[in-house]
């Protein structure tokens, strides 16, 4: 059985990691760490790893007959024990270097850019949505990847075309479309709304193939139908009680102050975990107790 520090890292990014096994697969690792107003806590969130990368699976699984994702293996013998349920051995790909987001309704840096301009990455909006609002139909709204600790910069089709060709934006803009219209019209049945999601991309014998993690909270909005409601800013399925307790004058923290959150008292970890597990039982219909690991 190997260890992880038999395996050189590649890459890292705020709560997960990348090594490689050899020329053509690599680790894909999901730590437990939260992230939460651009801070990674000090608290990590038992069995979020876990719960994030048997979410990827299921996903990866359901959507294999539209496109070819990097999934080899989630049980196998170059996975060490240490992250036996939260990595994956994967195909390494040339990625591209665009973030293919898909949205649904209007949130977060999309209201922003509708309220400045009345488009999302040159997709023009009627006028009068509102934070939350369901899009007249599903958009393509591509980010290119920032340095970390800055966020990504969302552009127009053009800008992708002018980075990796019109006949590869293309492709990209479709599947990016017919991956979240699978998934959203799944979710739905479910209770959920998959409000949007990020997918990364990558190329493999000349074929575009669907990488990184894939519709996990971290990388999608999912909001509980039940509680939905245009006009304000939606709760998070799974960080709300996270959020909530860090604004609480409980936590005694100023997010205004730019210095670090404080550790989460045990009862905020436990109930976020929970909503984790939750999550991913409602949106997949599998038992995370039957999960590996
Ligand atoms: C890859 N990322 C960004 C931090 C970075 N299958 C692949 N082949 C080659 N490269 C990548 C993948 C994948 N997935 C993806 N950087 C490189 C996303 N994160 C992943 C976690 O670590």
């Amino acid at each position: 059985m190997p260890t992880l520090s038999d395996y050189p890292k590649i890459a890292a990014g705020k709560v997960r990691e990348l090594y490689a096994i050899d020329d053509d697969h690599l680790l894909l690792v999901a730590s437990d760490r939260i992230s939460a107003y651009d801070f990674v806590l000090d608290s990590p969130i038992p069995d979020k790893g876990r719960v994030l990368t048997a979410m990827s699976v299921f996903w990866f699984e359901l959507l294999g007959d539209l496109v070819p994702n990097h999934l080899v293996a989630y049980d196998d013998d170059r996975i060490p024990a240490d992250v036996r349920g939260r990595a994956l051995v994967v195909r390494r790909l040339e990625m591209l270097p665009v973030e293919a987001v898909a949205r649904g309704y209007l949130a977060g840096s999309g209201t922003s850019d509708y309220n400045r301009t009345g488009a999302v990455c040159g997709n023009p909006l009627p006028p009068g949505l509102v934070e939350g609002s369901k899009l007249p139909e599903p958009i393509f709204t591509p980010a290119t990847k920032a340095a970390m600790g800055e966020h990504d910069e969302n552009v127009d089709f053009a800008a992708v075309e002018a980075e990796i060709g019109s006949d590869l934006a293309n492709r990209v803009r479709e599947l990016t479309l017919a991956i979240y219209e699978r998934a959203a019209d799944y979710a739905k049945t479910k209770g959920v709304i998959l409000a949007d999601t990020k997918f990364e991309f990558g190329l493999l014998d000349g074929q575009v193939v669907l990488g990184d993690e894939v519709l996990t909270p971290d990388s999608s909005r999912y909001w509980p139908t039940e509680t939905y409601e245009p006009g304000h800013a939606q709760p998070s399925f799974d960080k709300q009680y996270v959020r909530d307790w860090l604004t609480s004058p409980e936590s005694g923290w100023d997010r205004a102050a730019d210095v670090p959150p404080p550790p989460l008292p045990a009862e905020v970890v436990e109930s976020t975990r929970s909503r984790y597990v939750q999550a991913y039982e409602q949106v997949t219909g599998r038992k995370f107790a039957d999960w590996i690991g």
